[in-house]
């Protein structure tokens, strides 16, 4: 009943399976901080572009639920991430979301720490004080192909099988050579469920998103997950040309759910996503071998979904703010010696997804309005269009049900 509070497991129960999930899972305050404990806190996070960290000491700052992390180049230039609490009383470290440092002092009583997280400085605290217990703690921090992700478990899940899978796909991009062109951070106001539910489909793209189709197929086959691992032939033969050049293309999927990666091509002659189908780069990011090369598209749940290009990449990250708040921060990654103005104009190289992630704010908040009414009840997926949100869904579902105490028993 709306307004009646229902225990986790009851609404998991309540699912039907194909449909869309009941009201609370993109409303209530309690189940989004399920959401946050039982995925956010434990699976392992897109951050950045390791492109936005240019120099040792760059740092950027990334809020997650209750959490604070700073994530920086340390002077040898590794990528790490610490919590973004000082040892002292607690103090934010960093204030800024983005800089450059030397130490890390904090701006309470200056107490400094090196970009190892080593306290180095902290005055007046007594012979008896050993700086050595008091480090930064330390954030779970992995890089695979020029792109950073962090962990806030204590114990962070595998990420071999991840990096292993798609390091090869994107190493044809060569993400170690990039510069952000742009970064554009919007809040959507839906849940960020929604926002996942939304990108995992092209159902919508005929209706809302006429720049992008000018160059994206709407063929669920390039979106959608093929649960029978079959492609069109023309999907086949894009692989066989590329895989034949030397471009991982085909579409792989993690074991339960959580990635997948797939070249896919884009509409007959189109190279980019412009407004004209050209390349928007002409010193181009990455050694892929024909301009008509599509999309890699990759996706890793639950924050992130990316297409690396012919010319230039762009990465997508989702962050939940609340329970009918989302933010999707987009990166537009061009080669670091292409020059604006010159090898590319700004606009563009951003208008298509600028437009499209507008238009997809736009479905996202009309889909979350049209559920807080009581009169709501889920709907079917369609099964040839939205196989992807199905997947979604049960990866979500999946997740929370092995991770709820006693549950697993109960559904036994
Ligand atoms: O960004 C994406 O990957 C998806 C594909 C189809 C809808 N949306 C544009
Ligand atoms: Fe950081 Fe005191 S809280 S120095
Ligand atoms: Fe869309």
């Amino acid at each position: 009943m709306p307004g009646h509070p229902q225990s986790l497991s009851d609404l998991l129960a309540q699912h039907k399976p194909g449909h869309g999930l009941p009201q609370a899972f993109y409303t209530s305050a309690e189940v989004f901080e399920h959401d946050m404990e039982t995925i956010f806190y434990r699976e392992w996070l897109f951050a950045t572009p390791a492109a936005a960290l240019e120099k040792n000491g760059s740092f950027r700052r990334m809020k997650i639920g209750a959490f604070d992390v700073i994530i920086l180049r340390d002077n040898k230039g590794e990528i790490r991430a610490f919590h973004n609490s000082c040892r002292h009383r607690g103090s934010v470290i960093c204030t800024a979301a983005q800089g450059k440092v030397a130490k890390l002092t904090c701006p309470y009583h200056q107490w400094t720490y090196g970009l190892d997280g080593q306290l180095v400085w902290a005055r007046d605290m007594g012979e008896e004080f050993d700086p050595s217990q008091h480090s930064l703690k330390t954030v779970h921090c992995r890089t695979v192909a020029g792109l950073v992700y962090i962990c806030l478990a204590d114990q962070a899940p595998d990420f071999d099988t991840f990096a292993g899978t798609v390091a090869p796909y994107l190493g044809v991009h060569d993400l170690s050579d990039a510069k952000i062109a742009f970064q554009s951070t919007i809040v959507e106001n839906g849940n960020w469920k929604l926002v996942w539910e939304n990108n995992r489909e092209c159902y919508h793209c005929a209706g809302n998103h006429p720049d992008l189709c000018r160059t994206y197929p709407e063929d669920p086959s390039i979106t959608g997950v093929s649960p029978d691992g079959t492609f069109p032939e023309k999907v086949e033969s894009h692989f066989n040309r590329l895989e034949g050049a030397g471009a991982p293309s085909r579409f792989r999927m993690g074991e339960d759910g959580q990635f997948r990666v797939a070249r896919m091509p884009l509409l007959d002659g189109a190279e980019s996503y412009t407004v004209s189908g050209k390349i928007a780069v002409q010193k181009r990011l990455g050694r892929v071998p024909f301009l008509d090369a599509g999309t890699l598209l990759m996706f890793h749940y639950p924050t992130t979904w990316n297409h690396f290009l012919t010319d230039h990449s762009i990465t997508f990250r989702v962050t939940p703010i609340s329970p009918m708040e989302t933010e999707v921060q987009t990166t537009w990654l061009v080669h670091k010696d292409a020059v604006e103005g010159v090898d590319y104009d700004l606009k563009n190289l951003t208008t298509v997804w600028e437009h499209t992630n507008d238009e997809d704010r736009r479905v996202v908040e009309h889909n979350q309005q049209g559920i807080c009414s009581p009169a709501y009840q889920p709907g079917p997926y369609s099964p040839k269009h939205e196989d992807g949100v199905i997947q979604f869904v049960n990866w979500y579902l999946d997740r929370m049900r092995s991770r709820q105490p006693g549950l697993s028993m109960a559904a036994e």
